[in-house]
């Protein structure tokens, strides 16, 4: 055999449905690359013979690899933060004080109206260093802090930068349709017919977005306007994914899965009727523990029903300025246990195997098994279930990207 490189002294939670030991577990194992791929992968004790002297040997000290990890839910990409506004809510001010004095949304807005492509690079950079150093091999970016033309354009332009200049892939996400901007605060079915008939093409035109997302809340865009726009998405053969059904219940799940989404996203309000409709087409649920954190919220998403209706769930982080001001993936497989109730192994599914389907790169990430992209952490922890146990001790001591080691 001859091979790029091998690992021994491991225990793999490989998280392929194929294998039925928990977290699809294969102890005292080995695992070699080839040309960036998963070439072999199996019992140290089957490993085939191979040539000693010429290939690398990576010995784990009997720690653990699994599958990258894929944080498929971000807006990491955004100018200035939002403290004051933390810090002034918590000094008694009312939400409408903050919002006269400028905060929410709108002031991200403004910030990254303001701030060039270098800025939100960098700025981008530094949180994506953040999540690769947790294991982080795949990340989605949102835009939709921009709400005109030029800034969506930019922020999804920095996003793609990023995946280019970074080792971790970036999947790029157009948000438009986030927030109404206050240009069209009268008249949003206008600023709808902006993102459908001057955004769109032009993203699509630079080839700027993988996937079209919309805020659907009652204090975003109902669900008309949310069909029109995933509709118009779905047309011009891009994947669709909603926000949806976060602050009520408005049918937007549904809705989406009929169109054929990949995920809906937040779903603390979903009823049983929209479970269903996720588990008949195939859609992933999306849990962002950091945004029911961060904004106390008391109703939890269905995790029953979407177990019963085996709806694929998704852990991610939501990272963003105003609900979700966490950029920590680890950080959300801890709450997605305590927060959420998953067991330890589904919210490793929920940022592996499942985020990969979330993102519709299932056939090549999100699992260890052979013919897989060579993307997989390397982890000094006893057990899989320390990962979601645990916070704040760095466990991840090498990080390997498409057959490269990458990291530390
Ligand atoms: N849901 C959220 O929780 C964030 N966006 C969304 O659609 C909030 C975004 C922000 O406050 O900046
Ligand atoms: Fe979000």
């Amino acid at each position: 055999m001859s091979w790029d490189q091998v690992w021994i002294d491991i225990n793999i939670a490989t998280m392929s449905p194929n294998i039925s030991e928990p977290y699809g577990t294969i102890t005292d194992a080995a695992l070699a690359v080839k040309d960036g791929k998963i070439a072999w992968v199996g019992k140290r004790s089957e490993l085939p013979e191979f040539d000693v002297f010429a290939t690398p040997i990576y010995k784990g000290k009997g720690g653990w690899i699994t599958p990258g990890l894929i944080d498929a839910h971000t807006h990491l990409v955004f100018a200035g933060n939002r403290a004051n506004e933390f810090e002034l809510r918590l000094n008694g001010a009312s939400y409408e004080e903050i919002a006269r004095s400028g905060g929410g949304i709108i002031s991200t807005v403004n910030a990254c109206r303001e701030a060039d492509e270098a800025e939100l690079f960098e700025l981008g950079r530094q949180r994506l260093n953040a999540l690769a150093k947790e294991g982080v091999t795949t990340v989605e970016i949102k835009s939709g802090y921009g709400l005109d033309i030029d800034t969506e354009l930019k922020i999804l332009r920095v996003a793609r930068e990023l995946g280019k200049h970074h080792h971790v892939d970036v999947k790029t996400t157009f948000l438009g349709a986030h927030a109404i901007p206050p240009e069209y605060k009268h008249d949003s079915d206008a600023y709808v017919d902006l993102v459908i008939n001057e955004m769109l093409p032009k993203v699509i035109a630079e080839d700027l977005a993988d996937a079209v997302d919309v805020f659907c809340e009652n204090i975003a865009f109902n669900l008309e306007q949310t069909e029109r726009v995933l509709a118009a998405a779905k047309a011009a053969g891009l994947q669709i994914k909603l926000h949806a059904e976060q602050l009520s219940n408005m049918g937007g799940s549904a809705l989406a899965a009929k169109l054929g989404a990949k995920s809906v996203d937040h779903i603390e309000y979903l009823d049983e009727d929209g479970v269903k409709a996720l588990s008949e087409s195939g859609t992933c649920a999306t849990l962002l523990p950091g945004a029911f954190y961060f904004l106390r919220e008391t109703q939890h998403p269905p995790i029953d029903l979407l177990r019963q209706y085996k709806v694929p769930m998704v852990v991610a982080s939501d990272y963003n300025p105003g609900s979700s001001p966490l950029c920590s993936s680890l950080l959300m497989l801890n709450m997605a246990c305590t927060l959420l109730r998953l067991t330890p192994e589904e919210a490793l599914a929920g940022m592996t195997r499942n985020a990969a389907k979330a993102l519709g790169i299932e056939d090549k990430v999100g699992v260890v098994e052979v013919g897989m992209v060579a993307d997989f952490c390397m982890w000094n922890i006893s057990t899989p279930a320390e990962l979601a146990y645990t916070y704040g001790v760095a466990s991840c001591v090498d990080v390997v990207k498409n057959g490269h080691l990458v990291h530390q």
